[in-house]
């Protein structure tokens, strides 16, 4: 763990941001990843490098595939190189066609897939207390275009699944979920992996569930687990016959041998995430204007995403000012997701969505994971804590600061005409 350098900050004048020592010696990140047993993992790596088969639905890929497909309760299970991939690779196998409804406040990767694929993403808004898209917003949108809806289990909260699959019905048209957050949660009790016509998962680096790069789509449809494995392989089946357009996302073997290491210690990963998101909200209970995302006691969670909501009004501060000064006690907090995708190149100007604007303003991710620990989170929320109590002097020294740059400006040009004049 990566242990505080600096004793209790109890003034303004602690705060790194106004010359303090910062906090921690070393950048505290959202994403560090979490990594199993590396004897285990050295072990797999070995017997790789002796087999010599390195990719192509090697050992390891099939080894992986089998345990999450019975690890999620669902039929099939279909490893790839990225989530993103995954998305396209889906998209092309479902044969969707022009428009796809998701939201706007979501990573990017999500529009992104689709667009690399010749789709059009529509967006849609969200709801302002789960984050996750309204199906009311989403089914405004529908055309005669929309071919599918693609619902995103934003932080790992399950989307409206059955809202949506009856607009999906009525509609006639393909659902499916970016689950690139959702490894090891559940809805009504099931593991998210088997909802709509498949779903995709994310094991980059950075989620709860890694290997290295990587992801995998879930589905309990034969032919579409087929048509999966088709498309991630150039349109292969079998040797030498190509029978569609495909691509490369085949998942490696060293990437299969990640995520068996790190399937072993998921359970591990889950309650350091647990324990880490019950101690943010304690430590961050009493400020007003701060709201630590919470998630439905009745399902499984991974706790992957400590998400805070700044309501400046209240807390006297922004999110922008707190995340300021956090970077500066080297707290790398990050602002998932803003601007939300419909205001971001090639998307932009996009639709007015009220709720993904006000929630792209306010909301920040917390370091979390195995590389963080209560004693951080403690002094994080010591951190935020002080600001806000001061939130009236910080804006002063700031302005002050401010009016004192413009002061030294207008100086130097005196200086810089007094020099010039002959
Ligand atoms: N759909 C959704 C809803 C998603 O969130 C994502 C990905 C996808 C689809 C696409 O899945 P992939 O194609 O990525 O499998 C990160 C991740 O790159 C991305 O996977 C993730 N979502 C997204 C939410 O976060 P960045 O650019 O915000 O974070 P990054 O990569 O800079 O890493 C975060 C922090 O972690 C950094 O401060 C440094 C630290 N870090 C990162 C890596 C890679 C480490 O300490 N070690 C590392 O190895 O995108």
């Amino acid at each position: 763990m990566l242990k505080s350098a600096v004793a209790a900050k109890v003034a303004v004048d602690d705060l790194a941001i106004f010359g303090g020592v910062p906090a921690f010696t070393g950048m505290l990140h959202v994403g560090r990843p979490n990594v199993g047993n590396p004897r285990r993992l050295l072990e797999r790596m070995s017997g790789i490098l002796e087999r010599r088969w390195l990719t192509n639905d090697g050992p390891l890929v099939q080894e992986l595939e089998a345990r999450l497909a019975s690890h999620l309760g669902v039929g099939h299970c279909v490893c790839v190189s990225s989530g993103t991939i995954g998305l396209q690779i889906a998209a092309a196998a479902l044969g969707l066609e022009g428009e796809v409804i998701l939201p706007a406040f979501t990573f990017v990767a999500t529009a992104h897939a689709l667009r690399w694929m010749g789709l059009t993403p529509v967006f849609c808004d969200v709801d302002a207390e789960s984050h996750l898209i309204d199906p009311v917003d989403a089914e405004r949108r529908i055309t005669p275009r929309t071919t599918a809806v693609l619902g995103v289990h934003l932080w790992g909260r399950a989307c409206p699944v059955e809202a949506l699959g009856a607009l999906a019905a009525r509609h006639r048209i393909a659902l499916l979920f970016d689950a690139a957050h959702a490894f090891g949660c559940s809805h009504r009790g099931a593991l998210i992996g088997g909802l709509g016509r498949c779903e995709i998962f994310s094991f980059h680096a950075t989620k709860v569930f890694n290997t290295f790069e990587g992801g995998a789509i879930t589905t309990h449809d034969e032919v579409l687990a087929a048509r999966l494995r088709q498309v991630r392989n150039f349109g292969f089946t079998g040797h030498d016959r190509v029978v569609s357009l495909g691509t490369n996302g085949k998942m490696i073997e060293p990437a299969a041998a990640m995520g068996l290491t790190s399937l072993e210690s998921l359970e591990e990963f889950i309650a350091a995430n647990r324990r880490n998101h019950e101690a943010y909200r304690t430590a961050l209970a009493t400020p007003p204007g701060l709201r630590v995302m919470t998630y439905p006691a009745r399902e499984r969670h991974n706790f992957h995403y400590v998400v805070v909501e700044v309501d400046e009004a209240r807390a006297g501060l922004s999110r922008d000012e707190l995340l300021e000064i956090l970077h500066a006690e080297n707290v790398l907090a990050r602002r998932y997701y803003s601007p939300g995708c419909h205001r971001l190149p090639p998307y932009a100007p996009g639709p007015a969505l009220p709720q993904t604007e006000r929630l792209a303003e306010r909301v920040m991710a917390l370091p979390t994971g195995t590389a963080v620990g209560p004693d951080e989170i403690e002094r994080i929320g010591e951190i935020i804590r002080l600001s806000l109590a001061n939130a009236a002097a910080i804006r002063a020294r700031w302005a002050q600061r401010r009016a004192l740059t413009a002061e030294q400006l207008a100086q130097r040009v005196e200086d810089a005409k007094r020099l010039a004049a002959p």
